[in-house]
């Protein structure tokens, strides 16, 4: 390939948006013959099996008793100058702001070379959560300032980005993205008689389980649900709320009708065991789950927050109300649930959605340009 580029990925490998997103799009851009580095402090879940074109770099941090907190940052940094240097980069592409976006602007002053350029992904609790924090709050501004290109997952989070941090300079929408032909390798994986052995609807939720999910009330949704029809609920992911969900399934005696899964490298082949996703989070700049959701076709429920309404189109392939509306949200599930007609017809428009307005197919060569693009400048 002609015009192949070099780029560096710095992520986080953990089950989490920004690290999916990284992954796919590093498989991506392999594929179309580009020589992706990845930095992380451990091989991204995504990328356990070999690929062509792709090389993983595990960033050293070295520990010492006067550290209380050891400097990742640092030990990150002096990855990314080697790398530069030594695979001649044109690239460093930072997916979540912090600290990632300050640790590629200190290795681009270090490897002092104007052809080296530094591209910042952000992509939700970097600026909602994290980088509004006013312990990080200037560093990031200043990261998104400095950074040769930034792209945000949504117009939502393009626009509170600006507000939140008064910046001046462009802020490129690109949002997530999915393998729309992928799903179809996964349809037999799953199956559902081993969750809902006598015919029961099945409702699913995968996330970090942290408090901005609002895990419980995807709980209560169930519960309510569970008191109209025979139901199950499959919950995948880990995090800090785990056992306090437990602790709530137990109060409100759901018993063995919710299946907690763990965390799960592929989420696709249990899409295909679920009748419905719910995603009631607090915040969401763009919800990659529910679309990954749609991509197999399942209908999402949640709320209408953030970039969610940019991903699921209310009333066609899913349904949002507002944060903790957890009556109105049950209520249609159980509706679209006893509707087969309906249920049939939002699948079918969840998968078009998803194939349509988010394949990988037409988001990557969006980031190939943007690469080119920010090249030039
Ligand atoms: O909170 C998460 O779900 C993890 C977080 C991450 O960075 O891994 O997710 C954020 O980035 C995802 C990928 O761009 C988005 O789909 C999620 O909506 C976003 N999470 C939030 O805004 C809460």
């Amino acid at each position: 390939m002609d015009n192949a580029m070099k780029i560096g990925i710095v992520c986080y490998p953990t089950h989490g948006g920004s690290g999916v997103v990284a992954s796919e799009l590093a498989i991506g851009l392999a594929k179309k013959g580009h020589e992706m580095h990845i930095v992380s402090y451990a091989p991204p879940f995504r990328l356990r099996t070999f690929h062509q074109n792709i090389f993983i770099h595990e960033i050293e941090v070295a520990s010492y008793p006067l550290f209380k907190y050891p400097p990742y940052e640092l030990g990150l940094v002096t990855k990314l100058v080697e790398l530069a240097e030594a695979c001649d980069l044109d690239i460093i592409h930072a997916h979540y702001a912090v600290p990632h976006a300050a640790s590629a602007y200190l290795a681009k002053q270090i490897f002092n070379s104007s052809r080296l350029k530094t591209i910042t992904t952000l992509h939700g609790t970097d600026i909602t959560l994290v980088g509004a924090d006013p312990s990080f709050h200037r560093v990031v501004k200043f990261a998104i300032e400095k950074s040769d290109g930034v792209t945000a997952v949504s117009r939502y989070l393009m626009t509170r980005t600006i507000e939140e941090f008064d910046i001046r300079r462009e802020i490129r929408v690109i949002p997530n993205f999915v393998d729309a032909a992928r799903p179809a390798q996964n349809h037999d994986l799953c199956s559902r008689e081993a969750f809902a052995p006598h015919g029961e609807k099945i409702l699913m939720h995968a996330s970090n389980f942290r408090p901005v999910k609002r895990i419980a009330d995807v709980v209560r949704i169930f519960a309510r649900v569970r008191d109209e029809i025979p139901s199950k609920l499959l919950l995948i992911g880990e995090g800090p709320e785990r056992l306090f969900i437990q602790q709530l399934v137990r109060e409100l005696k759901l018993g063995s009708d919710v299946h907690f899964l763990g965390e799960q490298d592929q989420l696709e082949p249990l899409f295909f065991c679920a009748d419905l996703f719910l995603l009631p989070s607090e915040q969401e700049s763009f919800g990659l789950t529910a679309l990954e959701a749609m991509n197999c076709g399942v209908p999402v429920i949640g709320s209408a927050v953030g970039g969610m309404p940019e991903v699921i189109t209310h009333g066609e392939t899913g349904y949002l109300f507002p944060v903790g509306d957890i009556a109105t949200m049950a209520a249609h599930a159980v509706a679209l649930l006893t509707d087969p007609a309906r249920l049939e017809l939002f699948s079918a428009q969840a998968k078009r959605r998803a194939e349509q307005n988010f394949n990988a197919d037409e988001i990557i060569p969006r980031y190939e340009a943007f690469y080119e693009e920010i090249l030039k400048s």
